[in-house]
């Protein structure tokens, strides 16, 4: 089972501000975590992060082809994407959608997520536990969805 994990926009800026919002961690430590999670788990992940929305629906909408599942943080981009949510709409392999923080908890301007609706999934709020819990969840949808 192939995954593709995406990273929106200043995610490449974790752990240097903001740790009461976000916590301490990189983002290079949150790929190292799920990649060896990957590994217990028995799964191949590719990583990738972009301050670009284009470069994102690129990757979504390669990764139809490709990859069984994606795990999308599309950071601020959740709140303001309408070309990000038609490619999640059009991929064809279940889409999670998460975040670090509880958006619900914060701004209003971050309630709503364009992405959620056509979403198989969301985590969010646990820190950045999110993306291991979302790792687990998705494996375990893919592996139903090839059992049905
Ligand atoms: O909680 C999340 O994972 C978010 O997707 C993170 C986004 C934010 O716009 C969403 O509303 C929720 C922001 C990522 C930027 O992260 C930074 C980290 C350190 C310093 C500045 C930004």
């Amino acid at each position: 089972m192939r995954i593709l994990v995406l990273h929106g926009p200043n995610l490449n800026l974790l752990g240097a501000r903001e740790p009461d919002i976000y916590g301490s961690a990189t983002l290079d430590d949150i790929n190292r975590n799920l990649d060896k999670l990957a590994k217990e788990l028995g799964v191949e992940i590719e990583s990738f992060q972009s301050n670009h929305e284009g470069e994102l629906v690129d990757r979504i909408q390669a990764a139809g082809n490709k990859f069984d599942a994606i795990l999308l943080n599309a950071a601020a981009y959740t709140h303001t994407s309408v070309a990000i949510r038609d490619a999640v709409a059009a991929v064809g392999v279940p889409v999670v959608e998460l975040h670090i923080s509880n958006i619900h908890s914060r701004e209003e301007f971050r309630h709503q997520s364009l992405i959620a609706p056509v979403a198989r999934g969301v985590v969010m709020g646990f820190g950045p536990a999110s993306y291991s819990l979302a790792l687990r969840g998705v494996i375990g949808l893919v592996n139903a969805e090839k059992k049905e």
